[in-house]
C-alpha cells in the first residue's frame, strides 16, 4: 500500500464513522419540542401575574443582557399560543415541554391567591395540545421564581422554600393533573443555583459561590423530593402520571488515558451532574462521596465551623432517593477534562472545590453560542456513563438542541440534530440503553437570558422586530418533521 491509498482509507473511514446511522427509531419512540415560560411567553404584567426574579432582573439590571433585552413580550405566546400549536402539528411532534410560570398562576408564590386569568390561559394549552394529539410535558419551574419569594431569600431559604414548592406544586397537580401525565419539578437546577447564587450572572444576581449555591441546590432536591412524594400519595392512583426532575450536564472527557485525568473527569461529572443526580437517581441516594470529602475538607481549612455542603440526615436520604419515574437529561455539548493541582486555600466556591481544568477543543465545530461546541459522539458517551452510574434507569432526552444566528437556511442546525440523533440511536441499538424520547430545544427561536434575542435555537424563526411576532419554519423543521414521520435520519434507512 502506498502512502496515498493510506491517507484514503483513513480519510474513507473518518467519513465512514461520521456517517449518521440508517437505523430506524424504535416504534414506540417518542419525539418532541420544548420551551419554557419566561423565553416565550411574554405578557409579564397581563391579567393579574406578578412579577418573577427574571422581570426584577432585566428590569432593574438592563445592560446585564445582550441588547438590554428582556421577555416583557418575548415570542408573545401568551396570546399567539394557538399558532404555536399549529407549528407542533406541523412538526408532527409527540409531545410539547414547556414550562408554567409560577407567578401567573401564583402573583405573590403562595397559595393564598390563585390567579385565575393565568391559570385559565394553562388550561386553555392543555386542552388544545390535547385536542390536537399532543402530549403536554410539563416543567413547573424554569428559573422564574416569584420575587416576593426571592425577597425572603429564596432557594437558600430551605425552610421557607420546600413547603411553597411543595403547595405550588400540588396545586399544579390538583389543577392539571387530570390531563398531564408527564412532569419535570425542576429544570436544570444547576443553572438556577450556580449561575443564579453562586457567580450571581443569572437572576437573581447572588453572588455567594460555593455558599449559597450549595444551600440552594439543597433546597431544591428538597423540594422535589416533597413534590414527588405528594403525586405519589395523592395523585397518581387517580392521575397515573410520571414525575421526573431534568438535570442538565456536558459529556466530560478525560484529556488523556492517565488515571489522573480520568480521575478528574470523573469528579468533574460528579460535582456537574451528580451534584443533583445521586441523590435522587443514584440506589444509595446522598450527594457524591467525592463533594461530601472535597468540600468538607477545604471548608474546615478555610475556617468554616462546618462543611459548606448541608448534609442529608439519613432520613432525609432514604426519602429522596428514588424519587423518579424516568430520567430526564438535557445536554448540548463536550468538555475536555485536565488534572490539576487542587487550587490553594484561599478562595471560596465550586470551581476551587472541583479543581480541574475543562476546555473545548478549538478544531471542534462552533455555534452562535460560545459554550456550545458540536460533539455528537460526546453524547453518547454521556448517556452511557448516565445508564451505569444509575442503574440503567428510563432516560428522556429533555432537551438538545444547536443555536445560530436565525438564518432560515439553517444547514448547521440540521447535521446537528442529525448527528446527535445518530449517536443517540447508536446508544440505543448497540449498546442496549433505554432512551425513550427526544427533545428539540427550542420550538422556536426565543429569549435566550443574558444572551437575549442574539442567539437563535428555534426549528421556527421568529420576527422580534414585527409586532405580529410572525413565526416561519427554517429548513430544520423540515428535517425534524421527516424524523418523526419516519423515524429515520437519512434519506433510505433499513427496516
Ligand atoms: C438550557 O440551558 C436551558 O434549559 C434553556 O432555557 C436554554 O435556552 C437552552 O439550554 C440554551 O442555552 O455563559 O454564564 O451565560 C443549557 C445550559 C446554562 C448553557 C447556561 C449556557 C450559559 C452560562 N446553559 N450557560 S453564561
Amino acid at each position: 500500500m502506498n502512502l496515498n491509498t493510506v491517507f484514503f482509507l483513513l480519510i474513507t473511514l473518518r467519513l465512514a464513522l461520521a456517517e449518521p446511522t440508517n437505523k430506524k427509531f424504535p416504534e414506540n419512540f417518542l419525539f418532541g419540542t420544548a420551551t419554557a415560560s419566561y423565553q416565550v411567553e411574554g405578557g409579564w404584567n397581563e391579567d393579574g401575574k406578578g412579577e418573577n426574579i427574571w422581570d426584577y432582573f432585566t428590569h432593574t439590571y438592563p445592560d446585564r443582557i445582550a441588547n438590554q433585552a428582556n421577555g416583557d413580550i418575548a415570542c408573545n405566546s401568551y396570546h399567539k399560543y394557538l399558532e404555536d400549536i399549529e407549528m407542533l402539528k406541523d412538526l408532527g411532534v409527540h409531545f410539547y415541554r414547556f414550562s408554567l410560570s409560577w407567578s401567573r398562576i401564583l402573583p405573590e408564590g403562595h397559595i393564598e391567591k390563585i390567579n385565575q386569568v393565568g391559570v385559565d390561559y394553562y388550561k386553555n394549552l392543555i386542552k388544545a395540545l390535547k385536542e390536537n394529539g399532543i402530549e403536554p410535558y410539563v416543567t413547573l419551574y424554569h428559573w422564574d421564581l416569584p420575587q416576593p419569594l426571592q425577597e425572603k431569600g429564596g432557594w437558600p431559604n430551605t425552610d421557607l422554600m420546600v413547603d411553597l414548592f411543595a403547595d405550588y406544586a400540588r396545586l399544579a397537580f390538583t389543577l392539571f393533573g387530570d390531563q398531564v401525565k408527564y412532569w419535570m419539578t425542576f429544570n436544570e437546577a444547576k443553572q438556577t443555583c450556580q449561575l443564579g447564587y453562586g457567580y450571581g450572572v443569572f437572576a437573581p444576581g447572588i453572588q455567594s459561590n460555593g455558599i449559597d449555591s450549595y444551600k440552594c441546590a439543597h433546597t431544591v432536591i428538597k423540594s422535589h423530593a416533597k413534590a414527588y412524594h405528594i403525586y405519589d400519595e395523592e395523585f397518581r392512583k387517580t392521575q397515573n402520571g410520571r414525575v421526573s426532575m431534568v438535570i442538565d450536564s456536558d459529556w466530560f472527557e478525560p484529556a488523556s488515558d492517565s488515571d489522573k485525568d480520568i480521575e478528574a473527569a470523573e469528579r468533574k461529572i460528579q460535582f456537574t451532574f451528580g451534584w443533583y443526580a445521586n441523590p435522587i437517581y443514584h440506589p444509595d441516594g446522598n450527594y457524591p462521596q467525592v463533594m461530601i470529602d472535597r468540600i468538607a475538607e477545604r471548608s474546615k481549612k478555610e475556617g468554616f465551623e462546618k462543611s459548606r455542603l448541608p448534609e442529608f440526615t439519613s432520613d432525609e436520604i432514604d426519602y429522596i432517593k428514588g424519587t423518579f419515574d424516568f430520567l430526564s437529561l438535557n445536554t448540548y455539548t463536550t468538555s475536555m477534562v485536565k488534572w490539576i493541582d487542587d487550587y490553594p486555600i484561599g478562595n471560596v466556591g465550586y470551581d476551587n472545590d472541583i479543581s480541574v481544568v475543562a476546555y473545548q477543543d478549538p478544531s471542534w465545530n462552533s455555534s452562535a453560542s460560545s459554550w456550545l461546541k458540536v460533539v455528537p459522539w460526546g453524547t453518547r458517551k454521556l448517556i452511557n456513563w448516565v445508564d451505569k452510574t444509575y442503574n440503567h434507569p428510563e432516560i428522556v432526552i429533555t432537551e438538545n438542541g444547536f443555536s445560530d444566528y436565525g438564518e432560515l437556511d439553517d444547514e448547521g442546525r440540521i447535521l446537528y440534530y442529525q448527528n446527535y440523533l445518530s449517536n443517540i440511536l447508536e446508544a440505543i441499538k448497540e449498546d442496549g440503553i433505554n432512551v425513550t424520547g427526544y427533545t428539540a430545544w427550542s420550538l422556536m427561536d426565543n429569549f435566550e437570558w443574558l444572551n437575549g434575542y442574539t442567539e437563535k435555537f428555534g426549528l421556527y424563526q421568529v420576527d422580534f422586530d414585527d409586532e405580529n411576532r410572525t413565526r416561519t419554519p427554517k429548513k430544520s423543521a423540515d428535517f425534524y418533521k421527516k424524523v418523526v414521520a419516519t423515524k429515520c435520519l437519512v434519506n433510505q434507512c433499513e427496516d
